[in-house]
């Protein structure tokens, strides 16, 4: 008989949570085709800035590793996150450009400011691995949760909006996030109940500064 895992267990305990960032209004809008093109840009925007900042977090994740160094693999993983970073970049300018939208004038909006102030902090040698590790899964799965709904049976999401949502909607990008999520699950499984305490609060962290970035853009509905 198979052991239901931590973050399984997470996932069912705070269900409610995990939903209102994956199928937040935003989410919802651009799935039934009635999104505010004004609020997709936006959001674009705001997310560039972010995942500028998302690079070095996800660097300090891979030095984490690194020193844990337990021939587990995790190492590949990480990096193969960072190179495809690479990719993302360029993939947000030549969006931005067929957008209109000019990147190097992009002010970083409130909610945007304070995760990635969250960021800088899991990025301190002081953050336990697991903790850090969880973070990093968390923010990839609920955008995976999330685009991959507006692929989804049924779902009327404009053409023009298509190629974001197979961003992170892919089933590569899944089977990454479910990689990232392995991991976790494997160092939580040897953390103390005071690192398990501390990364669950970290996951429902992640849940709500994801809610908040939602929210940036529907205050230009
Ligand atoms: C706000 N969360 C936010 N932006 C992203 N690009 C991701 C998660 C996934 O990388």
């Amino acid at each position: 008989e198979k052991k239901v895992g931590v973050i399984e267990t997470w996932l069912r305990k705070h269900r409610l949570l995990f939903n209102g960032a994956t199928r937040h209004p935003l989410i919802l809008s651009i799935r039934d085709g009635s999104i505010n093109i004004a609020s997709f840009k936006s959001w674009l925007a705001q997310d560039y800035l972010f995942v500028r900042a998302f690079v070095p977090f996800v660097a300090s994740v891979l030095i984490k590793a690194w020193k844990e160094s337990d021939e587990s693999g995790d190492m590949e993983v990480i990096l193969g996150g960072v190179a495809s970073l690479e990719d993302e970049i360029s993939w947000f300018k030549r969006e931005a450009s067929k957008w209109g939208i000019s990147l190097s004038e992009v002010v970083p909006q409130q909610a945007n400011k304070k995760y990635c102030g969250l960021l800088e902090s899991l990025m301190s040698p002081d953050v336990e691995y697991s903790v850090a590790i969880t973070a990093f899964w968390a923010i990839e799965a609920v955008y995976q949760e999330s685009f991959a709904h507006c692929i989804g049976e049924g779902s009327k999401t404009p053409e023009e909006l298509k190629g974001t949502c197979e961003r992170w909607g892919n089933e590569a990008f899944a089977k990454y996030c479910l990689s990232l999520q392995n991991i976790a699950e494997r160092r939580l499984q040897k953390a103390s109940d005071e690192e398990l305490k501390k990364a669950e609060a970290m996951f429902l962290n992640v849940l709500e500064y994801e809610v908040d970035f939602w929210n940036m853009s529907r205050g230009n509905v």
